[in-house]
């Protein structure tokens, strides 16, 4: 620990905090833009590049960025001077200057931090004129990109590289033209990024941002000769409320299902119970594979991979192509849903596939990108036709004018809308792997699970462990979240370092509860864990919590597929992966 003073006031701080962190702790915020530390991350993102933080240190002249200087023993510090203030306001005014002034039509609006930065100081007018970048906004299925709102703050290249390891970001150019871009400049579509979104989760302003679909949600509601039904995600339903005045981790499901009906939704379907058909599929894939590796067959791919982020499948795909036997074929659950919705509920409904739009509600801007992949669609028909982040719904809901908060609940509809404790794990870090060894547990031993919650397998850190006993068998699984700790893992395994029998990865810190089309977290993990622990106690409560007694899924069976990892079930429910 050391002794310093920060505006008069004296503080104790550990040796490694920062001026910034060690004002936090005693309630002084000094302001800051490009800063950015995530609890639980070892990477910050300290380029000190917008000096919007400068403190000045024992009254010397030269200011200093308080999120990159560390405290020292009996160091003098000021946060709020005239002259400094006088600095910030000035530095503001040079970052708006090459600043679109669209602020009413941007994507960002009423969320950007340049924007409160700017209020928060009451910056009235620029004194400082000059050129203004004119890039051209760069559109994926995903994330759109628009560089002239680009203010060097960094942050995307410390998630997208050091975080990430995607290597898809980086600065180029000086002066007015200095941008964060890709190699080459190609277009993102043309690199190796993942669509992971979280370049775009930390974004101050507006220069990354979801490309937003709430419009073609709307046009297809306006269109009476269509049926638009909908699924959503685990993760949405525990953080969404946050946006509405609830706590994070608060479910909210009920009333999120009475919003949808309210917008005019035919069907209010749920991705959990199309995360319980998974598990069926990837149970049964499991078991198989388990099976055969017993039986001495020295071919057969483990371990098992689960397959339901399409992040982590691209970033496999492109980074790990010659580990594309591990993953399990079984299509995610938002796949799964579309597949049945369009293939068998059509049918049940007497429409034709081209008449029916599904809608799907993500935590997730890769959705977007799975959704679009060719291998999920018949005749250029999508399976899911348009998929819309947490934020894009919070969007639709705020403009039709209603508040959950004074929402009635319902129930979401049947036969897509019941699902399992299993299923509803799904939503964060360590929750596939445990829905799915629940049912290969008893799938494999015929014995009935005694207690359902699998400890071992949950935590936070990153890349993470355990054995799981299954009987005679010791099932050795491994679990990582964020693209980081899943090259940790993969490359142990590639290396021959590591051997498990199943693993699960997630390309977002958390799981999908930290996806990067939730409600903006700032950094805290403390949201993450609480959204995280919502879906926890959303599993201890129910009466199901094992996928294969889902009574709706095992009446799909019955009625349509024969049994899991049938051929039907294998022409309907899986996929493939391209190197
Ligand atoms: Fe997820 Fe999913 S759990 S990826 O995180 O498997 O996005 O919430 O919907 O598909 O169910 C995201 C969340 C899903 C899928 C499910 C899986
Ligand atoms: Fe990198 Fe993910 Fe952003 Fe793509 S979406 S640029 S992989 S952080």
């Amino acid at each position: 620990k050391v002794k310093l003073t920060i505006d008069g006031i004296e503080v104790e701080a550990s040796r490694d905090s920062t001026i910034l962190e060690a004002a936090k702790e005693v309630g002084i915020n000094i302001p800051s833009l490009c800063h950015l530390k995530m609890e639980g991350i070892d990477y910050v993102n300290d380029c000190a590049s917008c000096r919007i933080c400068v403190v000045e240190v024992d009254g010397r002249e030269a200011l200093y960025p308080s999120c990159s200087t560390k405290v020292t023993e009996g160091i003098d510090v000021v946060t709020n001077s005239p002259e400094i203030i006088h600095v910030r306001k000035s530095v503001l005014e040079l970052i708006l200057s090459n600043h679109p002034k669209d602020c009413l039509v941007c994507s960002k609006s009423g969320e950007c931090e340049l924007q409160d930065l700017a209020n928060h100081f009451k910056v009235q007018e620029i004194k400082y004129s000059g050129d203004i970048s004119t890039f051209e906004p760069e559109f994926s299925p995903s994330i759109i990109r628009d560089m002239n709102k680009c203010i060097m703050c960094r942050r995307c290249e410390t998630m997208c590289n050091k975080i990430q390891t995607c290597g898809v970001l980086s600065a180029i150019n000086r002066g007015f033209e200095a941008v964060v871009a890709t190699a080459h400049e190609s277009d993102l579509a043309e690199t190796v990024c993942t669509y992971c979104g979280q370049c775009v989760a930390v974004c101050p302003v507006g220069a990354l941002h979801e490309r937003d679909y709430t419009w073609d949600v709307v046009k297809a509601l306006q269109d009476k000769s269509k049926k638009v039904i909908v699924q959503i995600a685990p993760a949405v339903r525990v953080a969404i409320g946050e946006e509405f005045g609830f706590a994070p981790g608060t479910n909210v499901e009920k009333k999120v299902a009475t919003a949808l009906r309210r917008l005019g939704f035919d069907g209010i379907f749920d991705t959990n119970w199309a995360a319980d058909l998974t598990i069926m599929e990837e149970a049964s894939e499991f078991k198989e594979r388990i099976e055969r590796h017993l039986g001495g067959d020295t071919s057969v791919p483990l371990p098992l991979l689960t397959s339901c982020c399409p992040a982590w499948v691209k970033f496999i795909e492109h980074n790990y192509p010659d580990m594309l036997d591990i993953p399990s074929t079984a299509k995610s659950p938002q796949q799964m849903f579309s597949a049945v919705a369009k293939n068998i509920w059509t049918k049940e409904m007497g429409i034709s596939r081209e008449d029916l739009v599904v809608v799907s509600i993500m935590p997730c801007l890769a959705k977007k990108y799975e959704a679009a992949r060719e291998e999920f669609s018949v005749d250029s028909n999508r399976d899911t036709d348009i998929s819309i982040s947490t934020r894009e719904l919070v969007h639709m809901i705020r403009e039709a004018n209603l508040d959950l908060q004074s929402l009635p609940e319902s129930d979401f509809d049947k036969p897509y809308g019941d699902y399992t404790g299993a299923a509803v794990i799904f939503g964060r870090t360590g929750g596939v792997i445990e829905a799915a060894t629940r049912t290969a547990y008893e799938w494999i031993t015929g014995d009935t699970l005694k207690k359902v919650d699998f400890e071992d397998l949950r935590g936070y850190e990153g890349f993470r462990a355990a054995t799981v006993k299954v009987g005679d068998l010791n099932v050795r699984i491994g679990i990582a979240h964020g693209l980081g700790e899943a090259r940790k893992m993969l490359d142990k395994i590639r290396a021959g370092e590591e051997h498990f029998h199943a693993i699960e990865i997630m390309a977002c810190k958390g799981g999908c509860v930290g996806g990067g089309g939730q409600p903006y977290h700032h950094g805290e993990l403390s949201i993450i864990r609480k959204r995280a622990e919502g879906l926890n106690s959303i599993d201890t409560s129910m009466e199901i919590r094992k996928s294969h007694e889902n009574p709706y899924i095992k009446a799909l069976y019955e009625k349509h597929l024969d049994k899991p990892y049938s051929e039907k079930a294998h022409k309907l429910l899986h996929t493939h992966y391209y190197s």
